[in-house]
């Protein structure tokens, strides 16, 4: 372990990029009787979007502006170190073109078919010296085998699958994972030892890949490293490495009416408080449906390496 997670104790700050079909709705789903609900990646549970009207919207994605040299980029000019993005969130769309099902940005959406944001994002960060992460939910809200215990093992097969090809596509530093509750499935939990099987598959296919807590328990001894999310922990469990993931507004995914953003000096005295501590700051962006990181986002990017180039840390 400490020779894999070498880099990533060094990196210290890293970009959280959550991308997804929700992302298209731009965090507001106006119903049938003309009342708007609101949320951002959580919307279609959040607001009971019907599954229908989710894949229909889902089918005009077209984040034709997603600018893989601009978003590594800004990352940079941040001092960012690594990226993670969402390949795949809880409604189960696959940001590349899996060959697992037909819900992903290839075959649905009205996104340029000879693009793969992945590999884009893939290539930008390899040339400039970035290490690129994603994030996969192994809770899938879309894939009708998920909440049956006598079908899991037909998910199981699809998100195996689906993991192999991020690897061998990819080549992902890290991996980190999430939606390992038990929501809809308590006659089948998610275990540890789920979490210890998926993660000696996933070290049979790379040893070097780093991948978060949220892959068993949440506990010590799973995964690489402890994710505690929108805190900064007082203190930090003993010997764990950990990394504390947050919001520059109040919301993970795109939501066009949260303009709540934490000011550049907050940005900058959690990143020293997060380093003092001993973690790493994982620090996220919602590109809008077009694929565009929001300017607030960006200059607040901006600001924090201004910040730590002045002070001999960029
Ligand atoms: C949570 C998810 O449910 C949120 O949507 C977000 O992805 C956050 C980082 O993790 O558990």
């Amino acid at each position: 372990t400490a020779a894999r997670t070498s880099w990533w104790r060094q990196d210290r700050f890293g970009m959280f990029i959550h991308f997804g079909a929700y992302s298209n709705l731009e965090g507001e789903y106006t119903r049938p009787d003309g009342t708007v609900c609101r949320n951002a990646e959580w919307i279609e549970r959040e607001c009971g979007i019907p599954a229908a009207e989710y894949e229909k919207q889902a089918a005009t994605f077209d984040p034709s502006a997603f600018d893989a040299e601009a978003i590594v980029r800004a990352a940079k000019d941040a001092g960012q170190r690594y990226l993670v993005i969402t390949a795949k969130h809880h409604d189960g769309y696959a940001m590349w073109p899996t060959k697992q099902n037909t819900w992903n940005l290839r075959d649905h959406s009205a996104f340029d078919p000879h693009r793969d944001i992945l590999a884009e994002l893939k290539k930008a960060a390899d040339a400039a010296g970035i290490k690129l992460g994603f994030y996969y939910s192994i809770w899938d809200w879309h894939d009708p085998d998920f909440a049956d215990p006598a079908t899991f093992p037909r998910y199981k097969q699809r998100m195996y699958g689906q993991l192999k090809e991020l690897i061998d596509n990819y080549d992902p530093a890290l991996l980190w994972f999430d939606g390992e509750w038990d929501a809809e499935r308590p006659a089948n939990r998610w275990s540890r030892r789920d979490g210890a099987d998926l993660q000696a598959y996933l070290h049979g296919l790379n040893p070097r890949l780093i991948v978060n807590n949220r892959v068993g328990k949440r506990e010590v001894v799973d995964g690489d490293f402890g994710t505690p999310e929108q805190e900064i922990p007082a203190e930090p469990v003993d010997g764990q490495l950990w990394e504390s993931c947050m919001t520059l507004n109040d919301h993970w995914g795109f939501a066009r009416y949260d303009t709540h953003w934490k000011s550049p000096a907050t940005v900058v005295r959690n990143l020293l408080d997060v380093a003092s501590r001993g973690g790493n700051y994982l620090l996220n962006v919602g590109p809008d449906k077009y694929g565009r990181i929001p300017q607030p986002s960006v200059d607040r990017l901006r600001e924090t390496g201004r910040w730590l180039a002045a002070h001999g840390q960029g």
